[in-house]
């Protein structure tokens, strides 16, 4: 077990093996003793990555019809045996763990705490629509009315939805949007990254066999082109869709230019997420949580921390103290149980991060480097900006922005973060309460994690989403997002005029 700094704790993935640990997604991990059989699970699945296949257009169309023959008998089906299905998928990954773990970690380059929690997320999508669904879809809702007739408010499927997922959260956001928009009545063919098809196969696989008709469900391979040709179908329904801003506006821009009926978008981007620490704050606990925020998946979270602005008094000791926590952290093979920062996803990824690393040594101040070893790997960074307009984009990586702010110009700070235009998550550390209020009045956010770190999207607990540039909306893992797969029927009946 490595040492821990003195000065701060930092995340090991050795917690795993804390007695009645949960980490900072919810999720409970068993004592070492419990865990070792799953590590041996997880080194005896030999399967290949198998190269898949980009769709061809026509097999894209194919799919889109087979999806759309499926829709009739699968809005009929009862929503308590769409929610069975989700609850036995829920089930079939639990007990295929080490496998789905497995596969995370040589396609998707996850750590064994990341797969780990990955697969759990995954399962807690399922059920947790499952419920919400049965709940939404399970009855109709009786409205008011006058004397002699009645009034019902139901919602049902809209057709054919389309799934577009990105590749840093290969299975759980994959599953997440499948089977919200199965739950909602709809059909789906789902586009998965390009970088993690494999994983997407399985996942679809495991449908199946927990009791999607194939004709249902249907998966799509390839990169954005595959995915362009499937958003521009005429026979599509609705799109579900978690990537980039950019590819976000792409998609709208092609759904606004169709003939046809008008297909709702619900969009989840990414952004450039920002930490306040006042002069209040624990600096112990800043630097954990920074070092977790800004580090941890190798900063490949939709969630990461990338611009922390602290109050000028205290900036030089926590500066100091996050580069410390920084330099524990262990930088390598994703399956090596001490390691803490696995693979950026591809060698164009590491391109991109590495130019970004070159441009900030120019025009930034430069407080820690970490050691990476050869191969698809970004060892962290901290810089520190002069001003935080000097950061226009989001960086999906291990490189943390620091910038200084005086305690009277927190208000400025709030400024640059509006400025920014997304608006995702935000952490707040400071110990007195008007302070973090007033920031939460202040801001439009769609996450606010307060005195801890800004990791989290549990399911049902933490739902996930943001504003502006982040996304539309509604929250994934929360009560508002499957009535927007759907539509909804308002049903008058005259009952005087009802037949004996
Ligand atoms: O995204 P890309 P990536 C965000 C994160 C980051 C991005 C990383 O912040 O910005 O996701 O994922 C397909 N028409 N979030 O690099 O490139 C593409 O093939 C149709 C936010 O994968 O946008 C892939 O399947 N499809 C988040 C998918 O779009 C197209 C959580 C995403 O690709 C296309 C996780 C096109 N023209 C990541 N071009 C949150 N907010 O919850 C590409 N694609």
């Amino acid at each position: 077990r490595p040492q821990q700094a003195s000065h701060a704790k930092i995340p090991l993935p050795c917690d795993l093996f804390a007695p009645e640990r949960r980490n900072s997604r919810g999720i409970e991990f068993g004592e070492r003793a419990a865990l070792e059989p799953l590590l041996t699970d997880i080194r005896d699945e030999t399967f290949e990555l198998k190269p898949v296949t980009d769709a061809t257009p026509d097999q894209v169309n194919a799919a889109v019809s087979a999806a759309r023959a499926g829709f009739a008998a699968w809005s009929r089906t009862p929503a308590a045996s769409r929610a069975a299905s989700l609850e036995q998928a829920a089930h079939l990954l639990e007990s295929r763990r080490a496998h789905f773990m497995a596969l995370l970690q040589r396609e998707g380059g996850k750590t064994l705490d990341d797969a780990l929690s990955e697969v759990r997320e995954a399962a807690d999508f399922c059920r947790y629509y499952a419920a919400q669904g049965r709940k939404l879809f399970g009855s109709e809702t009786a409205m008011p009315g006058p004397t002699g007739e009645s009034n019902a408010l139901g919602l049902r499927g809209r057709g054919v939805f389309v799934a577009i997922s990105p590749w840093n959260f290969p299975l759980a956001i994959f599953l997440g949007q499948v089977t919200a928009a199965l739950m909602a009545g709809n059909c789906v063919v789902a586009k998965p990254a390009e970088q993690t098809p494999c994983i997407a196969v399985e996942a679809v696989r495991l449908l199946h066999e927990a009791g999607i008709p194939a004709d249902v469900l249907r998966l799509v391979t390839g990169d954005g082109r595959t995915g362009a040709v499937l958003i521009a179908h005429p026979d599509i329904a609705g799109v579900v869709f978690t990537g980039s801003t950019e590819v976000a506006r792409a998609i709208n821009r092609t759904l606004a230019a169709k003939d046809g009926p008008i297909v709702p978008l619900i969009a989840e981007t990414g952004g450039i997420n920002a930490m306040i620490a006042d002069a209040t704050a624990l600096p112990e606990q800043v630097a954990d949580d920074v070092v977790t925020s800004a580090f941890r998946s190798a900063g490949q979270r939709c969630s990461a921390l990338r611009l922390l602005f602290v109050q000028e008094d205290v900036a030089d000791r926590m500066i100091e103290m996050i580069a410390g926590a920084a330099r524990e952290l262990r930088i390598g093979d994703a399956r090596d149980v001490a390691t803490h920062v696995g693979p950026v996803i591809d060698e164009e990824a590491k391109q991109r991060l590495d130019a970004h690393i070159a441009r900030m040594k120019k025009e930034a101040e430069l407080h820690f480097a970490g050691t990476a070893p050869e191969g698809c790997f970004v060892a962290p960074h901290i810089f520190e900006l002069r001003d935080a307009g000097q950061l226009t984009q989001e960086v999906f990586g291990p490189i943390l922005h620091v910038v200084r702010y005086p305690a009277e110009r927190l208000g400025q700070a709030l400024a640059a973060i509006d400025r920014t235009g997304y608006g995702l998550t935000l952490g707040i550390h400071s110990r007195i309460d008007d302070t973090v209020e007033a920031i939460i009045d202040r801001v439009q956010v769609g996450n606010i994690y307060v005195n801890r770190n800004m990791i989290g999207a549990v399911v049902g607990v933490q739902p996930f989403g943001g504003n502006g540039l982040s996304g539309t909306g509604p929250k994934a893992g929360g009560p508002h997002y499957l009535a927007r797969f759907a539509t909804e029927q308002t049903v008058t009946i005259n009952t005087a005029a009802a037949g004996g």
